[in-house]
């Protein structure tokens, strides 16, 4: 007798994003731990800022949780281990920031290059989604590093550079202008 399967996402489809999964993870950890690191170092603004993108992370890998076990596989609570606590500076926390995120897109780009060739448009097309946040992140996280070259380190430099970090949540990069949105 033929067996119909209950569901069209497949096992291999199923690891990678509980592989992405884990990815989520550890950025909401690496990005709660560097927000520990500016608050012990008097960065309010930047450990605000990073507070709120742990939360954000999170919430990506919420949404891979909903979307393997709705589609009848299972979602896995990753293992998050070997965070880094300390960092050098305040511009080294960006410049990792950005790193990460880098290696977050390539990850997407992966799973989205895996499901078009296996001809999963429906998590094709549900991982659309993280190519644009992934975009923007990118974005926030050079623009991050662009603050410091503009404002420069030196005096009260770290103190405005704080300020204006803090500021980046508010940046519409949607819109292209990078001009803030309304309150
Ligand atoms: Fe989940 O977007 Fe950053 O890592």
């Amino acid at each position: 007798m033929k067996i119909t399967p209950n569901r069209s996402l497949s096992k291999e489809i199923e690891d990678l994003l509980n592989e992405q999964i884990k990815m989520e993870g550890q950025s909401s950890a690496y990005y709660l731990s560097m927000a520990s690191w500016c608050e012990t170092k008097g960065y309010e603004h930047s450990a605000q800022f990073l507070y709120e993108h742990s939360e954000e992370e999170r919430g990506h890998m919420l949404k891979l949780f909903k979307y393997v076990n709705e589609a009848g596989g299972h979602a896995l609570q990753p293992e998050v281990t070997n965070i880094k606590h300390s960092f050098n500076s305040l511009r080294e926390v960006f410049e990792a920031t950005l790193e990460h995120e880098i290696s977050v897109t390539n990850s997407i780009h992966q799973i989205v290059d895996k499901c078009f060739a296996s001809k999963d448009f429906t998590t094709f097309n549900f991982l659309q989604w993280f190519v644009i946040e992934q975009r923007e992140e990118e974005t926030i996280a050079r623009r991050a590093l662009e603050i410091f070259d503009i404002i420069g380190e030196e005096g009260m430099g770290l103190w405005n550079i704080d300020i204006e970090i803090g500021k980046l949540h508010n940046v519409d990069v949607a819109a292209g202008n990078g001009a803030p949105t309304a309150p």
